[in-house]
């Protein structure tokens, strides 16, 4: 830096954890720091004309058009949307559990049912809690078994690590072996031991047939985890129809592969099988995601060492003496026009429209969007955008007008990434290793802090005036935090006054943070502990501090009312009759599309960075030799391709890395939209893919949206 000015990006050697690894989208902070489309000052829109407005007046407009909805027809006539950046947000990942509770809406949604849904809830089944994620613990693994993801190019999620690429490396180096289920040959299939194509939307069937054949051929030992399981001969029984004969056709994948798989994985010294967005997007989403974690649980790699471990997070709470909870439950509460159940407080975000467009009680009629763009990131964008449109209020909390956030009424922009301290609140929950690093900020703010912007409007949306001083939402947050620690006896005897004072001098998230750290697992418990992590820690270990690999948490840590790892939960076995009858129903031989990420791209806000936009940055249609000359279709032509909801334009991409009848398209682009202000990215617009993906396709148990294996035809535009 040279004052307020970035000079030079670049990853920081000493640090503990990616020691100096960044990615490149990384090193564009600085262009999306300077970036001139970049919102500095809130928008007021009137018809289609904007302006650039104080914060008092954009606040009072906030109250204006929120107010009189909620007065007249309830909180849940004002739907409140979280897209994928409040989790790499400090202050909206400690603040969301309120945030929702202050808006109170039944029509809440969030982009995790468009990515992970499936994994909570089974994770929820089977630990207790939607956020006991275990992870690949791919440091220590002999064999990794990657179902739906290309962490060589995403850098993986709900496994975080940098370079994922040299972790990759590594594994194969210590004689490991990498193996990569994917309908197509990716970046990460190509670097890794063994490639086997897969039929899009057909996981579970393989997984199936694979945990049945461990079974079946003796081969499950659970080891040391035993005790700690229930429903092993219940979840045996599930698998049991899936032969590898009977899933081969359906999969693609002959039965033989299907077994030498399943004994590969038994046999290794350690194995995870790590699932993501291939295999949740789709409509066994949920039965996927289970049959992965069956699959380690009888392997014996739950929880161990090399297997699939649960990441113990400095601000987590310390796991209890004994296994202690209530269970998770599914479908509390259901959408009003489907009928779809809540999965983990949600709604599925597929069924937004549905709740805009139609008439009657209960009718969504105003939207407030935190960091989301689901105009281009849901599945039916153009019916979506239709809906939003006809909202009689919306309010975006965004740095971007762009393809969602120009329908809004009013746009808050939160300060620049540099703006703001950094702690990674979500994703150290979901790390490889356990880590603690914080940053501060480095410039100062253009405008409010994104806490403050953030409670102002939920202060709204829970009907109090927007003058109400912000900092009551961070501080019930925290006095929540803190009584709970001492009712639970974590602080016994301790005052919460005292414990309060001796948070003070920080601004309001670093005091929820602080806490957070000084209660959790390796915390100093305010004086009790005094070797013990605290926020001063972290400031004074500028490269971060080291906690160590993954540890085994089991059982104390799972949160069912059994105390027991559940292997067979009820709604897991309710499912599996339609996965047994879409066995028999033979899918038809058209043509499917799947989807893709690219490294210089990240998700759909990324394009108007212009040193991001070089390389295999590229929005086309990748299709095999033998399809595109079946179609008729050449290299570097314009194909047209359509779904039940729409249809697109894309440039052809012809590579045998696509197995046969799918063909892959990247999402989040497609910003061409009328309005939106973009500049580098509109000049390289591409077409959404989600103006062809299906919102009345859900995996029914998550709610997740089906975004993967959409059927399709494809012709050649003269
Ligand atoms: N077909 C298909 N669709 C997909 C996927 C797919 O694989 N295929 N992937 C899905 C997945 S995994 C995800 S996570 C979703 C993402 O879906 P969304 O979260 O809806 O979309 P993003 O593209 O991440 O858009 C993020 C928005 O946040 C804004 N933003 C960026 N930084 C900040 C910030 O610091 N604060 C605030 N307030 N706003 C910010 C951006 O301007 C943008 O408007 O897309 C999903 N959609
Ligand atoms: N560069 C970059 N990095 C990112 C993002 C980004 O947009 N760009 N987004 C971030 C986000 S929000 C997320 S959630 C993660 C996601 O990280 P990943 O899960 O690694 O996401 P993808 O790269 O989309 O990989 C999904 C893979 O699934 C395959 N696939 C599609 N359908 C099926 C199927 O039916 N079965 C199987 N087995 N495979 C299938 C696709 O071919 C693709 O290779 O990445 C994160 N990292
Ligand atoms: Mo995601």
């Amino acid at each position: 830096m040279d004052g307020d000015t970035v000079l030079r990006v670049r990853g920081d050697a000493d640090d503990v954890f990616s020691k100096g690894f960044i990615c490149p989208k990384g090193t564009a902070v600085k262009q999306l720091h300077e970036d001139p489309d970049r919102l500095r000052a809130p928008m007021l829109r009137k018809g289609s004309e904007w302006s650039a407005v104080s914060w008092d007046e954009a606040l009072a407009a906030v109250e204006a058009g929120l107010k009189p909805i909620i007065e007249q027809y309830g909180r849940d006539a004002v739907a409140l949307y979280l897209g994928n950046p409040t989790v790499h947000s400090l202050s909206a990942s400690v603040l969301s559990s309120v945030i929702v509770k202050a808006f109170g809406s039944k029509n809440f949604y969030s982009a995790a049912s468009v990515d992970q849904m499936p994994k909570h809830v089974t994770c929820g089944l089977m630990f207790g809690s939607a956020t006991l994620i275990p992870v690949p613990d791919i440091d220590r693994t002999q064999y990794l078994l990657i179902v739906g993801a290309n962490p060589w190019v995403s850098n993986g999620s709900l496994a975080t690590a940098p370079d994922w690429p040299g972790r990759l490396k590594a594994i194969r180096a210590r004689g490991g072996r990498v193996v990569v289920i994917d309908p197509r040959r990716t970046k990460t299939a190509e670097e890794a031991d063994e490639h086997i194509p897969i039929k899009p939307g057909t996981d579970a069937f393989f997984l199936f047939a694979v945990a049945r054949t461990i079974f079946e051929e003796g081969l499950a030992s659970p080891g040391d985890t035993a005790t700690n399981l229930s429903g092993i001969d219940e979840a045996r029984a599930l698998v049991e129809p899936f032969t590898p004969e009977r899933v081969a056709p359906v999969t693609g994948i002959d039965a033989e592969t299907i077994r030498r798989i399943a004994r590969e994985l038994a046999a290794a010294p350690s194995a995870a099988v790590y699932d993501r967005v291939g295999a949740h997007q789709q409509a066994f989403g949920t039965l996927t995601s289970w049959a992965t974690d069956l699959i380690a649980a009888i392997t014996g790699n739950l929880d161990r060492p090399g297997g699939k471990m649960f990441p113990y997070a400095a601000h987590l709470k310390t796991d209890p003496p004994a296994p202690a909870g209530r269970g998770f439950r599914l479908g509390r509460f259901r959408s009003r026009v489907k009928d779809y159940p809540e999965a983990f407080g949600q709604l599925p975000v597929a069924t937004l429209a549905d709740e805009i467009e139609t008439p009657g009680d209960g009718k969504v009629r105003a939207l407030v969007t935190i960091a989301g763009n689901p105009v281009l990131s849901t599945p039916n964008g153009v019916r979506l955008a239709k809906a939003i449109e006809s909202l009689d209020f919306m309010v975006a909390i965004d740095p971007f007008l762009n393809e969602t956030t120009r329908f809004a009424d009013v746009i808050l922009p939160p300060p620049s990434i540099l703006a703001r301290h950094h702690y990674d609140f979500s994703f150290y929950a979901l790390s490889v290793r356990n880590i603690a690093n914080y940053s501060p900020p480095l410039v100062a703010p253009e405008g409010p802090d994104e806490w403050e912007i953030i409670s102002r409007v939920a202060l709204v949306a829970s009907g109090q005036p927007v003058t109400t001083d912000p900092a009551v939402v961070p501080r019930m947050a925290l006095s929540l935090l803190v009584n709970e620690a001492i009712a639970s006896g974590v602080l016994a005897g301790r005052e919460a006054d005292d414990v309060m004072r001796a948070l003070d001098g920080r601004g309001p998230i670093e005091q929820i943070l602080d806490f957070r750290l000084r209660t959790g697992p390796y915390g100093d418990l305010f004086g009790q502990k005094p070797e013990g992590l605290s926020l001063t820690t972290l400031e004074q270990n500028t490269h971060g501090v080291d906690l160590g690999p993954l540890v085994p948490r089991l059982p104390n840590m799972l949160r069912t009312a059994s105390g027991k790892v559940e292997l067979a939960p009820p709604e897991i076995a309710a499912d599996v009759p339609r996965l047994r009858a879409a066995l028999d129903d033979r899918a038809s031989n058209g043509m499917v599309l799947i989807g893709r990420r690219q490294l210089r791209s990240n998700n759909s806000w990324m394009h108007n960075v212009s040193t991001l936009t070089r390389g295999s940055n590229k929005c086309t249609l990748i299709v095999n030799p033998q399809d595109a000359s079946r179609i008729g279709l050449e290299d570097g032509s314009t194909a047209r391709i359509r779904s039940r909801v729409g249809e697109v334009e894309a440039p052809v991409e012809i590579s045998d890395e696509m197995m046969p009848g799918v063909a892959s398209l990247p999402h989040g682009w497609g910003h061409s939209a009328p309005g939106m202000r973009m500049s580098v990215a509109r000049a390289n617009a591409g077409v959404s893919l989600n103006d062809l993906t299906d919102e009345e396709l859900l995996d029914p148990l998550s709610g997740n949206a089906v975004l993967n294996a959409i059927p399709v035809t494809i012709e050649p535009v003269a």
